[in-house]
Formats: C-alpha cells, sequence, structure tokens
C-alpha cells in the first residue's frame, strides 16, 4: 500500500502546540491509520427538516457524576476522575442506522466525505505550499476497511488490518464488491464526523458532548466500570456486539457477529439506550486531548464541552476529534473500550467501517 498523508496531517490548523508528558501518551486502536486524502464535507448547504419529534430517542436526565476511569483499568486519558454535572437531554436510544441515514441522503443529496473524490485544486490550497501533487491513483474516493489478517501479528500497527479501499463508503462499507441490502437496521458505519454533523443538522439535533455521552453510558450507575453494571463482559449472556477470540486474525463470533450488529441485537441500559458499549464507535462532539481531565482541577465542570482545540501526541498535526463506545473489534487484549469511561480518537475527516453516531436533543 502507498503511504501518503492526509490534508489535516500537513495542514495542522487547529492542532494544539503544547507539550504532554510522555506518560500521558495514549496509544489508541484508531491512530496512525493508513493515510489518507480526504476533503472536508460542508453542512452549509443541509436545511433542518423540520421534524421536531422525539421519535426514537429517550429522555437522559440531568444531574451529577465522577467522570473518567473510577477503578484502575482505564488508559492514561481516563484520569483524573472528576466532577460534571449535564442537564438534561434526549438521546436516540439507538445508533443511526443505515435506513436513517438514507433517508437523510434522499432529502439532501447528502454525499459523504468518503464519496468525494479530493479536487487537487482544493487541497492544494490547504496544504503548505510546494507540497507535490499525489498520483491520480491516490486522490480518489475511498474509506477504512476492517480487513484481517490470517494469522496471529504483533499488535503495533494498525495498517496490518486497516485498508485503504477505493469505492468504500457508507452505502459500501467493505468496498465495492459490498452493500448494506439487508442491513437497513444495522448502524450507518464510513461515515466522517463531518457527515455526522451533517445528518445531526438535517435531524434538527446535535452530536452530544463527550460528558453527556460518558453520562448516559453510565445510566444512573455509579463508579460502575460497564454500561450494564460491573459483570465481567465475558459472563453470561452476550452483553454487546465485541470481538471473541484472538485479535485480529480470529473472530470466534460468540456474541454472533463478526461485523457490525443489527441494532438492538443485546439489551438496553437502564435509561432504554443500546449498543452503548461496543458495536461501532460513536462520533461526540468534543475535540479531543489526554489531559483534558487534568484541566478540570478540582472544580466541578457543568455541561463541559471538551477542550478549545484537539491535541494527539500520536500525531500532533493531526486533529482528533472523541469517539465512544467502542466497536465489534474491541477486546480485553487490546483495546478494551467498551468500559464506560474508555475515550478514543480520529481525525473528524476520517471514515471507517466500526464508526457511526447517534445524536441528542435538548
Ligand atoms: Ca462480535
Amino acid at each position: 500500500m502507498v503511504t501518503i498523508v492526509g490534508c489535516k496531517q500537513l495542514s495542522g490548523k487547529t492542532a494544539a502546540k503544547e507539550a504532554i508528558p510522555a506518560g500521558d501518551t495514549v496509544m489508541s486502536c484508531t491512530a496512525n491509520l493508513p493515510s489518507r486524502f480526504a476533503v472536508n464535507a460542508s453542512t452549509d448547504s443541509i436545511v433542518a427538516n423540520g421534524n421536531s419529534s422525539r421519535e426514537g430517542m429517550v429522555k437522559i436526565p440531568g444531574g451529577e457524576f465522577l467522570m473518567g476511569a473510577a477503578d484502575k483499568e482505564g488508559r492514561p486519558d481516563e484520569y483524573p476522575q472528576h466532577a460534571v454535572h449535564v442537564d438534561g437531554f434526549w438521546m436516540d436510544a439507538t445508533e443511526v442506522t443505515n435506513a436513517m441515514f438514507m433517508k437523510f441522503v434522499k432529502a439532501t443529496g447528502y454525499i459523504t466525505t468518503a464519496e468525494r473524490a479530493p479536487d487537487w485544486e482544493e487541497l492544494k490550497k490547504q496544504l503548505p505550499s510546494g507540497t507535490p501533487r499525489p498520483a491520480d491513483s491516490l486522490l480518489v474516493a475511498a474509506s477504512l476497511v476492517f480487513t484481517p489478517p490470517a494469522k496471529p501479528i504483533q499488535l503495533n500497527d494498525v495498517s496490518q488490518w486497516w485498508q485503504w479501499v477505493k469505492g468504500a463508503s457508507w452505502k459500501h462499507p467493505q468496498g465495492p464488491g459490498s452493500s448494506i441490502k439487508g442491513k437497513e437496521n444495522s448502524p450507518v458505519v464510513q461515515v466522517s464526523w463531518d457527515d455526522a454533523m451533517a445528518y445531526a443538522k438535517w435531524a434538527g439535533k446535535r452530536l452530544p458532548t463527550e460528558a453527556e455521552w460518558e453520562w448516559a453510558a453510565r445510566s444512573g450507575l455509579t463508579n460502575q466500570p460497564y454500561t450494564w453494571g460491573n459483570e465481567s463482559v465475558d459472563k453470561g449472556q452476550p452483553k454487546a456486539n465485541i470481538w471473541q477470540g484472538h485479535f485480529p486474525d480470529r473472530n470466534t463470533k460468540g456474541d454472533g457477529y463478526d461485523r457490525v450488529a443489527p441494532v438492538k441485537s443485546f439489551a438496553a441500559n437502564s435509561y432504554g439506550l443500546y449498543d452503548m458499549a461496543g458495536n461501532v464507535w460513536e462520533w461526540c462532539a468534543d475535540w479531543y486531548r489526554p489531559d483534558y481531565y487534568n484541566q478540570a482541577g478540582s472544580k466541578k465542570l457543568i455541561n463541559p464541552a471538551g477542550p478549545a482545540a484537539s491535541y494527539d501526541p500520536e500525531e500532533p498535526t493531526v486533529p482528533k476529534r472523541v469517539v465512544r463506545g467502542g466497536s465489534f473489534l474491541c477486546h480485553a487484549s487490546y483495546c478494551a473500550s467498551y468500559r464506560v469511561s474508555a475515550r478514543m480518537k480520529t481525525s473528524p475527516d476520517t471514515g471507517l467501517e466500526h464508526t457511526g453516531f447517534r445524536c441528542v436533543k435538548n
């Protein structure tokens, strides 16, 4: 595979410059992905559909909680726990499905990030002058597809299981030969943060803040590691669509699914929210910084909306938005991100086969 860099990797316009102590660096399952060229989608032309109903949403009460990991299982960016208040809001009970996203696309004609071939004339305006023009073969509409290796591998390089596939998009999640026929009730994937924002605008909703997301996932429980409480994910009935077996070469599908599962395939949490653990990562509104929780100090945060700018020490020039909840690729050996406090980060112009979203409303 040819390696190139995404436009944001080169421009780094919104990435903060501050250094973060090396000990706070967070290894991730989605950083240093096989590089890509993507263009930002614009939501300017999207008009809200005027539907003010709360169909498919559940009411999340306001309240206070300790955000971050209560146990020692967290990655460094989950500490310290700090007091947060969030006002009440409404949240989609499920991840946005292919059927829901299809309605949006039919109504607006929206073209997702992954479906847009980068226009060099536009792209070069965002790049340092003198950046050479990449080959035409690289300036194509494409997205990242999970491509498991045939045998066990070292887990230090995600490009061993993520492949930049021409023609992969929300309608073809694994590339041109795949489709979403019969998967209308599965979460839409291969959508960038920009795409999620466009959908939310049309639906008269918004993306949750990271604090709202964690508060909703905790579903009224105090200091529990999972959205269902504290029972191990492997005990009892399957609780979430994650990875069983040996990651990433062998999936024994103990939960019934090797890739996405239809929404509501597993029990809801006590707020009535499905798939707050596993299935697909969910975009949040916030920028990502691994040290954001340190900035809170002892002061209680009221409806925090995240840091003013992003900074990821693993890829300092690439802006990142927060994703939450983990996905069908999560396995305890590698990335137990079905834990309720687990944080991850992805560049907003990136689509992935394991990333989708849900919306909230005031
Ligand atoms: Ca699974």
